[in-house]
């Protein structure tokens, strides 16, 4: 017999409700989480200027009525160390910390077919087994550094944001270069330049970001909402994003060019990056209604930035918008007025190498006392590969995979039987709210486990005809969008070498719940169950 019903790996917000949903369930769990505290992407992500760009009455769970009645968020957009209260706090009040083992990390698991059990292994030595095997290991949690010639000759500090030292970095008065701007390096530029003696910001790709508008909290505000919040919370199931927003409903391309601009604007006073892009329903599947948008965006940068070549080289126009994560900021652009910043164009002249005194280009030699990567992660798979995960007959995960991930429903991948994969690929995950989705797959997971156990059977698989059907409509709903034509992260582009393969479910969270529960209605149709 295992010794345990369920072993989550990882603790972040798919973790810490995944602990309580199935010990609620009656089943004896145990969650590995790495980090020396619960959090994941929130624990690890401690950069200055981490924000969510997500609301906070959106980004926080709603499993518990109380929970959401009680806490308090300070702001409209939470900073990371709210959030890392937050999530704490939770713990605390569901009495979670005995079924999570913090600074252990999983490094492998084992499908053992004859005993229908996984065995699975930490860094502390420690071997367990449990019936089941849920990755919680979060889509942004393997962070990648780039292989810079000469980086380990780096005389200075170097440090990639989804590694920050918990003591934080004295960058008071230093040279400090700073590579990536996507969503976290267009967060951490401003706090970086308001301390440091020089910030050179080396650019590959121009973004775009939407400002942030954020704000306190107002107390009337929140007691008003919250008096809705069950209501409010049902239509963000059932939303397309996980959040209700309100766009107009009509394509920007039916409507008049001066009512698009004073919509657009509106929707820029307003800030946020999902109501904007949200505004119309044609952004993000016509090119036409894309561009209209896009310059507007620009138009801004050109407004903002004083000095015109700047302001250019900060225009994007590599791919459409909304295409790579939607950035947000309120005073990005703005820095590069400042005397103190300057960027640095390594589209036109790459970085060749790091040398002890700073950084080379083939425009030349940068001199820098300290070096900032925020060059992202290896998404939605990367930090499930780094686990020596082995399913039927051995057969490693990362081999599964080798042309790309893929799971039915985005949540069971076939040959893993009784492994369930928290927002896996193919599943709405880092295109949507991702507590929304992440609740949803939770509560899917803990009535699939209790349907398996109720029924007297020993292992749930996904059906590889399953699976391939799942992934193929992956595939086509991506392709009737813009996505596919920006090299992002959402399609392993950021990574060189991985297959490209577009992984997020376009397909909607209201949808896709639908989808889901459909198949659970239905036995389970499209998984096989043995007994
Ligand atoms: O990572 P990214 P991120 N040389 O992959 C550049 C979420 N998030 O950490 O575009 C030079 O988006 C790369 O350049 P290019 C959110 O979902 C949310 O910023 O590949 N540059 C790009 O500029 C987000 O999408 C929040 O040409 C290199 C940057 O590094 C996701 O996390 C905040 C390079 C990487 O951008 C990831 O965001 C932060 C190289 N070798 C993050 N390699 C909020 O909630 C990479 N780059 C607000």
């Amino acid at each position: 017999m295992a010794d345990l019903d369920v072993v989550v790996a990882g603790a972040g917000f798919a973790g810490i409700y995944a602990v309580h949903a199935l010990r609620s369930a009656g089943l004896s769990v145990r969650a590995f989480e790495a980090g020396s505290g619960v959090g994941g992407t929130w624990f690890w992500n401690c950069y200055p200027g981490a924000r969510c760009d997500v609301e906070s009455k959106d980004y926080s769970y709603s499993f518990s009525p109380e929970l959401e009645q009680e806490w308090s968020w300070s702001e409209r957009y939470p900073a990371q160390p709210e959030v890392l209260r937050y999530l704490n706090h939770v713990a605390d009040r569901f009495g979670l910390w005995p079924d999570i083992q913090l600074g252990t990390r999983v490094t492998a698991a084992v499908w053992d077919g004859e005993r229908a059990e996984w065995l699975v292994q930490t860094d502390d030595g420690q071997q367990r087994t449990a019936r089941f095997f849920v990755s919680a290991v979060g889509c942004l949690s393997a962070h990648q550094v780039p292989a810079l010639p000469g980086l380990q000759t780096f005389a200075g500090p170097w440090y990639h944001t989804g590694q920050w030292p918990k003591e934080g970095a004295d960058f008071a008065g230093r040279r400090v270069g700073l590579i990536g701007t996507g969503s976290t390096g267009i967060q951490v530029a401003p706090e970086i330049a308001a301390v440091a003696g020089h910030l050179y910001v080396f650019q590959r790709t121009a973004n775009f970001a939407v400002p942030n508008r954020n704000k306190p909290v107002d107390p009337d505000w929140e007691h008003a909402f919250k008096a809705g919040y069950r209501e409010y919370r049902q239509h963000a199931r059932e939303s397309f994003l996980g959040v209700p927003i309100a766009g107009t409903g009509r394509p920007a391309l039916a409507e008049p060019p001066a009512q698009v601009q004073a919509n657009l604007a509106q929707k820029w006073r307003d800030g946020g990056g999902m109501p904007f892009l949200g505004a119309y329903t044609d952004v993000l599947v016509d090119r036409a209604a894309n561009d209209i948008v896009a310059e507007f965006m620009r138009d801004r940068i050109r407004e903002t930035v004083a000095d015109p070549d700047v302001a250019e080289l900060l225009c994007p126009r590599a791919f459409p918008v909304g295409a790579k994560r939607l950035c947000q900021s309120d005073d990005y652009f703005a820095m590069f007025n400042r005397p103190n910043v300057t960027l640095v164009d390594i589209r036109s002249a790459p970085i060749d190498s790091v040398w002890p005194g700073g950084l080379r280009t083939r425009a030349g030699d940068y001199e820098l006392d300290a070096l900032v990567f925020a060059t992202g992660f290896d998404a939605m798979s990367g930090a499930l590969n780094r686990i020596d995960i082995r399913g039927v007959g051995g057969e490693p995960l990362t081999e599964k995979w080798a042309a790309g991930p893929r799971a039915y429903l985005g949540v069971a991948a076939a040959g893993f039987p009784n492994m369930f994969i928290v927002t896996g690929p193919g599943s709405p995950s880092v295109l949507s709210n991702m507590v929304v989705s992440i609740e949803q797959h939770v509560e899917w997971i803990r009535e699939c486990i209790g349907y398996v156990l109720a029924g007297g059977y020993c292992a749930v698989e996904a059906k590889p005809s399953a699976e391939d059907a799942w992934m193929g409509h992956v595939t086509e709903v991506a392709y009737s969008t813009l996505f596919p034509l920006a090299d992002s992260w959402y399609i392993g582009a950021n990574i060189p070498g991985k297959p490209r393969v577009f992984t997020p479910y376009l397909g909607g969270v209201g949808p896709y719940r639908a989808r889901c529960d459909a198949v659970a209605s239905a036995d389970y149709e499209g998984f096989v169950l043995s007994s």
